[in-house]
């Protein structure tokens, strides 16, 4: 089985820092080429900076992942100065913790935009080039809330849960390319986005460890190794299929609270 990506080159969208980052950083560990892209030049040059402090010698470009203009014009520059692309991981994504009837529609388009729209749009810009190339794959970043709700996230479930279905859509309309699109569906993970959770006494933070039988956050370094799985050749026979990477969270009712 290989389970390497010599030769192949992988964009990670918003992988200047996060989860995205770490990805990166294992498919190249992997042999893999590293594009990636940020809505602003100056977190571009700061994950240009970064890689190169661990000896990645990344590609990066300012891109909106919601401008369908832009990505295209993206993805054929990438294809003109880095090569095809073989890989795309649709990491991108924010998130807005408002009570839902507090939320405006304006805010729950926002999110719904930007983490489904979004790889849509750049699902798009790359199948017809890995149609051309014999193949590809496809990673999706979703979410515990591809599978359950919590209070205040209703957009940010209602896109993740629409990336679930997306992924195995693409999946069904563009296996027999031998375009392979898959999910990886983080648990909580230790990353700027949940930092706000994680503030010293904040009770989601013990929460989170009771509903965690590894009874830890997941550090973004956890998913490098099953995203290269499902970049590589090792994964060829698995299709919209959503690895979740969660620490046991989903198999688990939570501890029992001890005796007062
Ligand atoms: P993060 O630290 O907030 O990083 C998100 C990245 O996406 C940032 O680089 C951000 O750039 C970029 N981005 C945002 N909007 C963009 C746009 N329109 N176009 C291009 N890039 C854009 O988030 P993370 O924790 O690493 O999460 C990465 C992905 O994993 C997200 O899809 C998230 O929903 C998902 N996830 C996270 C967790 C977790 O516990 N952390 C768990 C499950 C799933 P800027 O800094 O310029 O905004
Ligand atoms: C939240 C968290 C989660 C994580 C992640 C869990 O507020 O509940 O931000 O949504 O980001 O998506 O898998």
């Amino acid at each position: 089985m290989n389970f390497r990506l010599d030769g192949k080159v992988a964009l990670i969208t918003g992988a200047s820092y996060g989860i995205g980052f770490a990805i990166a950083k294992g498919m190249a560990e992997a042999g893999a080429t590293i594009v990636f892209n940020d809505i602003k030049q100056e977190l571009v040059d700061k994950g240009l900076a970064a890689y190169k402090e661990i000896g990645i010698e990344a590609h990066g470009y300012v891109c909106d992942v919601t401008d369908e203009d832009a990505v295209a014009q993206f993805v054929a520059k990438v294809e003109e100065e880095v090569g095809k692309i073989n890989i795309l991981v649709n990491n991108a994504g924010i998130i807005m913790r408002i009570p839902m009837v507090e939320m405006t529609a304006a805010q729950f388009r926002k999110v719904i935009d930007i983490d489904l729209n979004g790889p849509f749009i750049m699902s798009k810009a790359v199948i017809p080039s890995m149609i051309k190339n014999g193949g590809g794959k496809i990673i999706n970043i979703c979410s515990m809330m591809s599978e359950l709700g919590r209070e205040t996230v209703s957009a940010y479930a209602a896109a993740k849960g629409g990336l679930k279905m997306l992924t195995r859509n693409i999946a069904s309309e563009y296996g027999e390319y031998n375009i392979q699109c898959n999910g990886i569906g983080p648990g909580y993970i230790a990353t700027p986005q949940t930092a706000p959770l994680r503030t010293e006494g904040h009770p989601f933070n013990s929460f989170i460890i009771s509903k965690t039988p590894a009874a830890r956050w997941g550090n973004a370094e956890d998913l490098a190794g099953p995203a290269v799985f499902l970049a590589s050749e090792a994964s060829d026979f698995v299709n919209g299929h959503i690895l979740y990477v969660d620490g046991g969270i989903l198999a688990y009712i939570g501890k029992q609270p001890a005796n007062d």
